[in-house]
This record gives C-alpha cells, structure tokens and sequence, in this order.
C-alpha cells in the first residue's frame, strides 16, 4: 500500500485491539457497585426526588434487606442501589446505630433531604451533624422549593448554610426545579472514585456527560493529531475513539461486542465519508509540502492532522450516542449520516481557522 493513503484495515485492526483492551476495563466497571443513600424525615420527598432524577420510580421495586433489616436497599439497576434509611431518624437510639453503621461502611454518597416548607429543625440540625461525622461525600437537598416564593427560599438557603456550614440544593422534585443541577453535583461527586459512569447509567441526565466526554475526547484527538495511514499515530486515536464509545453504550446499558464496534467503526471514520475526510486531508497536506512517507508531523501538516483526528472524533462520538441511545436500533445507514452531519458542523463550528 502507498504510503499516503487512507489505511482502513490497520485502523480497523488497531479497533479492534483497542476493544479488547477497553472490554477488560468495562467488565471491572460492571463488578462494582454504587449505594446512594437517602437520608431525611419522612415525606421530605426522598422517592419523588429519585423518580424524577431517573424516572424510575423504586417504591415499585421489590426492596432487598440490606446488612440489617433496619436499611431497605432498591437495586434500580444491575449493581446501582439506592437505600432507605429511615432507622437513622428514630428515636430508637440501636437502630438507628445498624442504619449509620451501614451507610458507614457502604454508602458512596449520602443525599441528605430537608424540606424547604419546613426549614431544619432542631433535631435534623443533629442528625446531620452525626452524618458528617461518618465522612462521607454528602449533600444537603432542599426539596419543596416550589412551595415557596423565591426570597423565602433565599431565606431558608441561608438558614441552612447558618446551621450546617454548607449551602444546600435547591430543588423541586415536583416541577423538577434544580433537578438537573442536583445531577450534576452527583456526578461530580462520583467522577472521583470512577462510579459516575454507573449512576448515568440510571441518571435522565445522560447527553450533558456524554458532551463532555465527547468534547474532551476530541481534544485529546487533536492532540494526538494521527491521520488514519501509515506511519502516524492510529492505534493511539482508535484507543481514544473506542474507549469513548463503550462510554457511551454502558451508560445506555449496552456492553457492545467486537462485531458491533466494528460496524459502527464501518459505518463512520472508516465508511465512506471517513475516507473523504482523510483523502481531503492528504490532498492539502501535499499542498502545504508533505512528502509521503516522510516525518508526519512536521509544523506545516500537524494543525491539517490534528483537525482531521479531531473532526473524526467529534462525528463519531455524536453518531455513538444516536446509535447507543436507540438501543442499537437505529440503522447503521442512519448512523452514517449522523456521523456525516456532525462533521459538516466540526468544520463549521468547531474547527480552528485553517492554516
Ligand atoms: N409540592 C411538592 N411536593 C412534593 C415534592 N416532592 C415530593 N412531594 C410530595 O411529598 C410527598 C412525600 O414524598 P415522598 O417522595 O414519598 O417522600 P419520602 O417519604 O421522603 O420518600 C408526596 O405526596 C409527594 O408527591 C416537591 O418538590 N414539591
Ligand atoms: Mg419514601
């Protein structure tokens, strides 16, 4: 094969290697487990808040006891549990010792629910100063907040970050107020011990992650500036390429196989419009100088690399997402053309001015 051609089959095969590796990874993912533990009295909107953050709602889900009767763990996906609490708030000083000591040694995060109508009272001011105690990441949810005007919410913010020392969320589990922001601070939270990936995957709030992946990933791209021939950097940029796809398909609750991320690789950077994108890429790498064979990423040829590998990036992470979110039922032709329309708009929007 020439030198400066598109080189399909070693980018495929470089996939293909990277899905190997990227598998492994994702079965490790798929053995943890996340416990987000609700914490707050009684009609503080604990369930409506996890119904309108996910859609699901988990009093429909047959409760598992967990280490103690005392906590109720809701599994709302395959290692994703969600667990009630409500020992920690009676009077009964034994349970509610079992219930801390299980949010203790399990919790990954703690929601802590106050209601806005109510403000926080004497005895949660306690409660959460024993949940601090315990060192976990935790959040204080002010729910409710519709049922307030808004410089009395203002209010009872203050009041709370007064008593706790730390600002609450506001939301509404009913409007769904807020409900997005409280996603985001989860996610965050999460990102730090890699589980962020596992609560997207129950989250209504997928496509802001997956925008971000995308974009961060399109810019490692263009870091790597590899053109898919020979002699340049293929099997960093189909590393980067893959692993944002199983991304993506496991927050969609997909485990893609080999034969799946080849077809979508078939069907995108290394279909047809792929194949123009790079000869495009070729033709004006001769102009600016580039001999064929030669050291690839001198001055001239490294900025027309870099947006090639970015552009490739940033269409097929938008043609994963279309295809992952449909189930996979989207038809590959479908997913070509989305792949085909996100690149026309790299160019358009995104691309640095040509050199
Ligand atoms: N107005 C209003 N009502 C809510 C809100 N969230 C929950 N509720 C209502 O408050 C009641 C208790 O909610 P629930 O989720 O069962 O509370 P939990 O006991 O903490 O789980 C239910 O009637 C909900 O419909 C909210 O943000 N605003
Ligand atoms: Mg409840």
């Amino acid at each position: 094969m020439e030198n400066n051609e598109f080189d399909q089959k070693s980018y495929e095969d470089a996939f293909k290697r990277s899905y190997d590796e990227t598998h492994t990874e994702f079965e490790n993912i798929s053995n943890q487990k996340l416990i987000i533990s609700l914490i707050g009295s009684v009609n503080a909107g604990k369930s409506k808040t996890i119904n309108t953050l996910t859609g699901i709602d988990y009093t429909e889900v047959k409760a598992r006891s967990g280490w103690t009767k005392e906590v109720s763990l809701y599994e709302l996906n395959k290692g994703v549990f969600v667990a009630d609490t409500p020992g920690l708030f009676d009077i009964d000083a034994d349970i509610s010792k079992k219930a801390s000591d299980f949010v203790a040694n399990s919790a990954d995060i703690i929601l802590y629910f106050l209601n806005a109508g109510v403000g926080i009272t004497k005895h949660e001011k306690k409660a959460f100063e024993e949940i601090a105690a315990l060192g976990k990441q935790t959040l204080v949810v002010l729910n409710k907040i519709d049922s307030l005007e808004q410089n009395e919410v203002t209010e009872v913010i203050n009041q709370i970050k007064e008593e706790l020392g730390i600002f609450p969320i506001p939301i509404s589990s009913k409007t769904g107020e807020g409900i997005q922001n409280l996603n985001n601070e989860i996610v965050k939270i999460l990102e730090a011990n890699g589980k962020d990936l596992m609560f997207l995957k129950i989250s209504k709030f997928k496509e802001q992650s997956v925008k971000k992946w995308i974009n961060a990933a399109t810019a490692a791209a263009f870091g790597i500036g590899a053109l898919p021939i020979p002699g340049s950097d293929i099997i960093a940029l189909s590393a980067l390429q893959t692993g944002l796809a199983f991304k993506i398909a496991y927050i969609y609750d997909i485990k893609p196989t080999k034969e799946d991320i080849m077809s979508l690789v078939a069907s995108t950077v290394t279909g047809s419009i792929g194949k123009q994108v790079v000869r495009w890429g070729i033709t004006t790498l001769k102009a600016v100088g580039w001999i064929p064979g030669a050291q690839l990423l001198e001055v001239a040829t490294m900025a027309i690399a870099a947006s090639i590998a970015a552009s490739l990036t940033y269409a097929f992470g938008w043609a994963s997402n279309a295809y992952y979110k449909s189930g996979m039922a989207l038809d590959l032709g479908e997913v070509g053309k989305i792949f085909n329309e996100k690149y026309e708009m790299y160019k358009k929007e995104k691309e640095p001015a040509k050199v």
